[in-house]
């Protein structure tokens, strides 16, 4: 029997601190949760699940205090690193963990590593996935790096446009990064319209 047509979907971030209440609040984070849930029912859309973190030292160069430009965020093992309370995320999910060292920033998914110890790339390979469906947090900084990287690796992007918000920290951020990642050849879609 030929297989089901299914995609591989990529959850970039979603983490208490990027929704309300966080430590580094992404406007209308929350809003892209009941979205993602709507994509995690359809088994068509959500054949294989990849979920990314950010999970941080306490000390590392991507804190203003030590040098970068965020507020203390997703330190690992906390409240704030955890994915969101209603994000229907199935036991299956591979957790990509990323930006752990005080040294790396981690925002892209490609940089991160699966509880195996393999990178998402290693892993993507390694089981035949040609095309991820992106939904998440933040479109212009680790949906962006994200989705860029996959492209420039080769694989064929659709973003959900639905399932994405952004922090906007100059105004029109989170427009042109989708701008850049169209140009760069991923797909637009929302998560309703979306067929395999
Ligand atoms: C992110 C800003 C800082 C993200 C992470 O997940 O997009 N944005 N750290």
């Amino acid at each position: 029997m030929p297989d089901q047509p299914t995609s591989t979907l990529l959850i970039v971030d979603v983490q208490n601190d990027f929704c309300s209440g966080g430590a580094l609040v992404v406007q209308n984070g929350d809003r892209v949760v009941p979205v993602l849930n709507r994509a995690l029912a359809q088994p068509g859309l959500a054949g294989l699940i990849y979920a990314s973190r950010d999970w941080h030292p306490p000390v590392t160069v991507h804190f203003k205090e030590h040098g970068g430009v965020w507020p203390v965020h997703c330190v690992a093992g906390t409240d704030g690193a955890r994915f969101h309370p209603d994000l229907q995320l199935p036991p299956e999910t591979i957790i990509v963990t990323k930006g752990g060292t005080p040294s790396t920033h981690g925002y892209s998914a490609f940089e991160g590593t699966t509880p195996s110890g393999e990178t998402l790339l290693e892993d993507l390979r390694r089981r035949g996935v040609t095309h991820l469906v992106v939904g998440g947090l933040a479109t212009d900084y680790c949906v962006r790096q994200s989705v860029l990287d996959a492209l420039k690796a080769g694989f064929e992007v659709t973003i959900l446009t639905d399932a994405i918000a952004g922090v906007d920290l100059q105004p029109g951020d989170s427009a042109r990064a989708i701008e850049e990642m169209t140009e760069a050849g991923a797909l637009l879609t929302t998560a309703d319209a979306f067929t395999p």
